[in-house]
């Protein structure tokens, strides 16, 4: 089944926040910090007000005050962020002031006009050198440690007894979420009500926060998602948001701001900036008894999720194996860079680019193949459902079997052959040949989700879900659901989403937990649907309700050992709406999970590296990715397309990074090197299905598996290339000059 959504996005159909017609909407330009740190020591606005129709505010100039990191990570709030930096900047991006004008152009040029007095401050962007606190982001805190989570008990003889340990670090290289559509928001305040539009994943987490930031009552805000082009973890409310949003009700007009690329590239959370010390130890047959975790994050200049994620990461770390014994620190750390938060994966990605590492390490102090040395570790088929020593509770998996298939597929006896030829003649592109096996949380949160059905007087079926789709083809796959359950063709269900005036509550997307809990709650609420649909059509029919048989594939309801007396979805709506009854066809559902789920994969990726230049070309990429139950296989594998990209380009090509003075380096997309389809291979993706107990549909989430397990395999095979060359650690993204410098420092 193709994805519905997209005749309308390929044909310029859309509508995104941008493509709004508001002709009297003024125009918002932030003037943002090109400091890493210092002072604020004046504003001269006089230049910028000579120009007609233009106004500015600063921190002094509105009541906002700071915008609070979320209450369960546990942040002091002396250091949460000022929606505008009053007498201090933090980061290169941080808001100075907003400047409206009556044009985009207009509020640009004046914007310019700001001269703001800054004295630098000294600044720290390496999270290590934050860690020591010489430079100090918050004085009165005493340290730029946000968030510090040692082991429930520390146990200095957690290795010992371990025949073998091995040790290293990994860095999690800070990412760019990147969506195409940069962040876009209009607001205007009308008859004491906020509409806001708004380019976001959670329109109604969105709202609730914006009644807060602005101190409105629920029903005074509306909070309104058109098409959204990408989200990747990154949108969602944003300060930027709640201001625009203030600035509405202060001038009574209506404001609009498009964010730039290069403002979305420094102002928009970043994702990953993690480091994570690692030591696995074990006994020479290759059995891991230990590993021992000090997970430092880079939180940015505000804590906000990013400080939290971490514990995901801490929560997966067992990944794929039977671990007795893990021990893991938590520091999560203040610099002066853009804020963190997630970016596809969110925490969870570190974990398995950590494991992966540390087994093949691991496996090769005790000269195993990298194949059996996972095979020794594995959780075994039968010993679901399984609670890790993190505490992460596995409902179901099979990971011996992935790593088969995968296998199988690759044909690893046989590349292993090619790459023992290449390595006899050292002039050949050396072959790199890399694994990954990987495990990961979704809906790690274990939220519920709002689904409403509703019948038209035409027979045809409204589904209203709290989850929203940024690109994951939501309406063709949660159609889809309702279509199987109320016995409709697909052309007769329309998905809605995204409006908060229009559907009651919900949460939103991120952490793939649409699918298993917003179209479970879709399914709840189909065949809540069905049961008073019975119901009604027995009175129509003036038969008993327990003599009502619904025919699923059919969309009708007859009467027991009478099956030419019956009515179907719209015989039953034409005569409900006649009798002006129709509103009672309608049924709701919010679906909560017992727990999350954890779908699993096998990838395996073949590089060619040339060792005189440090080119590095990726050949293959081959995927095995269970996701329970698949609903629309098409659409999962497009899902996994994407996710692989994503985890490619973070081995291979993607890193922000800062410069001596704190300056972002990659503000642009020439700089900040997001790969296109013509460096990807083809991918061979390997289907594979273990529903879930966890949901009725079976299904777990697929959003972001590619991204968790590409990355750890396409890193493992430049390092598995490089491996007779004696280079045994290498940073991502491995390429280029990074790979040419690490062979050099080997030779
Ligand atoms: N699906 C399926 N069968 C399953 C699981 C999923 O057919 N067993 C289908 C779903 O019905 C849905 C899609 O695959 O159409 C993804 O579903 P799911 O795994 O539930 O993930 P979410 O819908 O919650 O999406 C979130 C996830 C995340 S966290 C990021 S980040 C991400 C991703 O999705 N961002 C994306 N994929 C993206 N794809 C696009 N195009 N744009 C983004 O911003």
């Amino acid at each position: 089944m193709r994805r519905r959504e997209d005749p309308r996005f390929l044909r310029g159909q859309g509508c995104y926040v941008d493509d709004l017609k508001l002709p009297d909407a003024l125009h918002a330009t932030f003037v943002r910090s090109p400091w890493a740190h210092a002072e604020i020591a004046g504003i001269e606005r006089a230049e910028l007000l000579a120009l007609p129709g233009t106004q500015v505010f600063t921190a002094g100039d509105t009541d906002l005050g700071v915008n609070p990191a979320p209450p369960f990570i546990g942040i002091d709030p002396r250091m949460f962020r000022p929606l505008l930096a009053s007498r201090r900047v933090r980061f290169a991006g941080d808001i100075v002031a907003v400047v409206l004008a009556e044009s985009r152009e207009q509020s640009i040029d004046a914007a310019e006009l700001l001269a703001v007095d800054y004295r630098p401050l000294p600044h720290v962007t390496d999270v290590r050198a934050a860690l020591r606190g010489e430079v100090l982001l918050f004085e009165e805190m005493g340290t730029n440690v946000c968030l510090h989570r040692p082991p429930e008990a520390t146990d200095e003889h957690l290795l010992d007894g371990c025949e073998v340990v091995a040790s290293g670090t990994l860095t999690s290289q800070r990412l760019a979420a990147c969506p195409i559509e940069p962040r876009a928001t209009v607001a205007r305040f009308e008859d004491g009500r906020l509409t806001v539009w708004l380019s976001t994943q959670t329109p109604h987490q969105d709202k609730m926060v914006l009644g807060m930031l602005l101190g409105l009552e629920a029903d005074r805000v509306r909070v309104v998602a058109p098409d959204v082009g990408g989200g990747f973890g990154g949108k969602g409310l944003d300060v930027e948001d709640g201001i625009i949003a203030w600035l509405a009700r202060k001038t009574g007009r209506a404001v609009r701001w498009t964010e730039t690329r290069s403002e979305n590239l420094v102002a928009m959370h970043q994702g990953r900036a993690q480091q994570i010390d690692f030591e696995i130890g074990g006994t020479r047959t290759g059995k891991v008894q230990a590993l021992r975790l000090r997970i430092l994050q880079d939180a940015g200049a505000y804590p906000g999720l990013g400080a939290f994620l971490p514990n995901l990461t801490a929560l997966m770390a067992s990944g794929v194996y039977a671990i007795p014994r893990i021990e893991i620190d938590i520091t999560s750390v203040l610099t002066n860079t853009t804020p963190t938060g997630p970016v596809r994966g969110a925490g969870r990605p570190e974990a398995t680019q950590m494991l992966e590492r540390a087994i093949e390490l691991f496996g090769a102090e005790v000269s195993l193949d990298p194949v059996e040395v996972r095979r020794r570790n594995f959780i075994a088929r039968e010993a679901f459902p399984f609670t890790t020593a993190t505490g992460a509770k596995y409902d179901c998996g099979d990971y011996a079997g992935a790593l088969d298939r995968l296998l199988e597929r690759a044909d690893y006896e046989q590349l292993r052959e090619e790459q023992a030829a290449r390595r006899r003649d050292p002039s050949a592109r050396q072959l790199g040949i890399g694994l990954s096996v990987y495990v990961e949380v979704t809906n790690g949160i274990d939220e519920a989700e709002f689904g409403a059905v509703e019948m038209t007087a035409t027979g045809e079926a409204v589904l209203k879900t709290g989850s929203f789709s940024q690109g994951q083809g939501h309406e063709t796959t949660f159609a889809q659901i309702v279509a199987d359950r109320l016995g409709l063709p697909l052309e007769k269900i329309t998905v809605v989403k995204g409006d908060t005036d229009v559907v009651a509550r919900g949460t939103g997307t991120y952490g793939s937990k649409s699918t298993q809990i917003g179209g479970s709650a879709a399914r709840e609420a189909s065949d809540g649907l069905v049961e008073l649909a019975k119901e009604l059509a027995a009175d129509e029919l003036e038969a008993g309700v327990e003599d009502m048989v619904f025919d699923s594939s059919r969309g009708r309801f007859a009467v027991v050992g009478a099956p030419g007396v019956g009515l179907t979805w719209s015989d039953l709506a034409e005569r409900l709406d006649a009798a002006g009854r129709l509103q009672e066809l309608s049924a709701e559902a919010d679906f909560a999970a017992e727990q999350p789920t954890f779908p699993f994969g096998a990838h395996l990726a073949v590089v060619e590296v040339d060792t005189e230049t440090g080119s590095v070309e990726l050949k293959r990429m081959v995927a095995v990715d269970d996701a329970g139950r698949i609903i629309n296989p098409l659409v999962a594998a497009g899902q996994v397309h994407g996710g692989l990209a994503a985890g490619i380009a973070q081995a291979l090509y993607e890193e922000l990074s800062f410069d001596a003075d704190g300056n972002p380096a990659n503000a642009n997309l020439i700089s900040y090197c997001i790969p296109g389809a013509t460096e990807f291979p083809f991918y061979e993706v390997v289907e594979m299905e273990t529903p879930t107990p966890v949901n009725p549909l079976g299904a777990k989430g697929i959003g972001e598996s590619g991204t968790i397990g590409a990355t750890p395999a396409v890193h493992n095979a430049v390092l598995d290339a490089l491996a007779p060359l004696g280079v045994t650690h290498i940073d991502m993204p491995a390429s280029g000059e990074r790979v040419w410098r690490a062979i050099q420092a080997a030779r």
